[in-house]
């Protein structure tokens, strides 16, 4: 029994007056590729297969270590952050699992969790663990690191945590686990470089050891912060490094916002598929740091070229191409479910753009040194406004043409203002 969160009548309602343009500007699109060779409904099959987990800690209002500016409604417990989710799936039908992460998402029986979601319509994606906090009544502190602490009993505690968040993963269906921690130095000389990435090997090789066969490790890498002087997995050499001690089933992921400013990080992309390493991404966006920004904000054509070399990947070895596609996101100034559905729509157009991509055309001029040919190849699918075929492509599966007049229309946060506690006030980046 599925018990989707909005009204699926008023959101039919709300297509039918907008049906007839949809269809007028598909036909269009259509018209205008096939005189390029493109079949349109050959690319909308691929769009349609294309999905992207929702983090579940995106779904509260996020904040900076200055401060934190909630809005009424918004979820206080993993059970409304579900419902959220699920109304961003509704919506924009690209989003059909949540990724977890604990302790913030604790629940007294999670094969309850896992029936909850699939009334919902969602599934469960990768897990992830959280050592870079301490937790009320936890005995050891993570102030001085934890899969690398010098402490064994800090090390113990934090492999522990990740075991048990694979124990909960099984039990929601999910098939992955992403680890990233916050362990890292702010001084010269405060922490051997050797020696502590020895210690988080030896602590992710007893995590890894207890991975099911079927499952993935996700290693995500961060160059800063909360370590400010160097942090442990702080780039994918050290990320891939790691996954290579630890076997087949540890892989990188790549989160757009962990990286040096400038850092071509498409290229990463293919660097990594070719070692057979590429596990998934946190999509986000940012102009400085880890702002953690909303998908294709500031550098749409970034994540068009990253979907670019995802489609050469997938090209050249379809066998081995299998990333985990997660947002990872901060809203601090929206309202987090407009923000979601508008980040899944970039990213889906961003891998609509790059399927549209003329590949022999463009390894034809790579072959034969012309720069000019090659990068137009790319420009060619770039310039095309893939709107209608996305619209479509969500119209087709039940979503909302205009998601954002469809949802603030359903007034969700303004009845969820009436029924869900207030989030007391606060600091701090989710
Ligand atoms: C961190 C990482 C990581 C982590 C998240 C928590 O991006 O994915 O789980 O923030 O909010 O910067
Ligand atoms: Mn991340
Ligand atoms: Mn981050």
């Amino acid at each position: 029994m599925t018990a989707l969160p909005l009204s699926q009548d008023q959101i039919d309602h709300h297509n039918s007056a907008r049906r007839e343009g949809l269809e007028d500007d598909y036909a269009s699109l259509g018209r205008a590729l096939s005189r390029r060779g493109v079949d349109l409904d050959a690319i909308k099959r691929k769009v349609q297969e294309f999905s992207i987990a929702t983090p579940s800690w995106a779904t509260g209002r996020g904040g900076t270590r200055f401060a934190k500016f909630a809005i009424p409604g918004e979820p206080t417990n993993i059970h409304e952050k579900l419902a959220d989710c699920a109304v961003v799936q509704q919506l924009g039908r690209s989003t059909p699992r949540v990724s977890l992460h604990f302790p913030w998402d604790q629940a007294d029986d999670y094969a309850g969790l896992r029936e909850e979601g699939a009334a919902l319509g969602l599934g469960f994606d990768a897990v992830n663990s959280n050592t870079f906090q301490d937790q009320p009544g936890q005995e050891h502190s993570y102030r001085s690191g934890s899969l690398s602490a010098t402490d064994s009993g800090v090390q113990e505690q934090a492999v522990a945590h990740n075991i048990d968040c694979i124990e909960i993963g099984k039990t929601l269906g999910s098939k992955a686990l992403t680890v990233w921690v916050g362990d890292g130095s702010n001084f010269p000389g405060q922490q051997d470089f050797t020696r502590s990435l020895d210690r988080y090997l030896d602590s992710t090789g007893s995590i890894y050891a207890a991975l099911p066969d079927s499952w993935r490790m996700l290693l995500e890498h961060k160059m800063f912060e909360p370590a400010f002087y160097s942090t442990v997995i702080s780039d994918w050499g050290s990320s891939l490094m790691a996954a290579q001690e630890l076997g087949p089933k540890a892989q990188c992921l790549v989160d757009l916002g962990h990286h040096a400013p400038n850092v071509n990080i498409e290229q990463i992309v293919a660097r990594l598929h070719r070692v057979g390493k590429l596990g998934g991404f946190h999509f986000n966006d940012s102009k400085y740091g880890d702002d953690d920004l909303d998908s294709g904000s500031i550098n749409p054509h970034q994540l068009f070229l990253i979907f670019n070399e995802l489609a050469e990947a997938q090209e050249r070895s379809p066998e081995a191409f299998d990333p985990a596609y997660m947002i990872d996101q901060s809203h601090n100034v929206t309202d987090p479910i407009e923000s979601l559905l508008s980040s899944a729509e970039a990213i889906v157009s961003a891998f609509a753009k790059a399927a549209l991509i003329d590949r022999d055309a463009l390894h034809a001029a790579q072959e034969d040194n012309d720069p000019m040919l090659a990068f137009q190849a790319l420009r060619a699918a770039y310039r095309v406004d893939v709107s209608p075929l996305v619209a479509m492509v969500r119209l087709e599966a039940g979503g909302a043409i205009d998601w954002l007049s469809a949802y603030r229309q359903s007034a969700w946060r303004e009845r969820k203002a009436q029924e869900r506690k207030p989030v007391a006030l606060g600091a701090g980046i989710v």
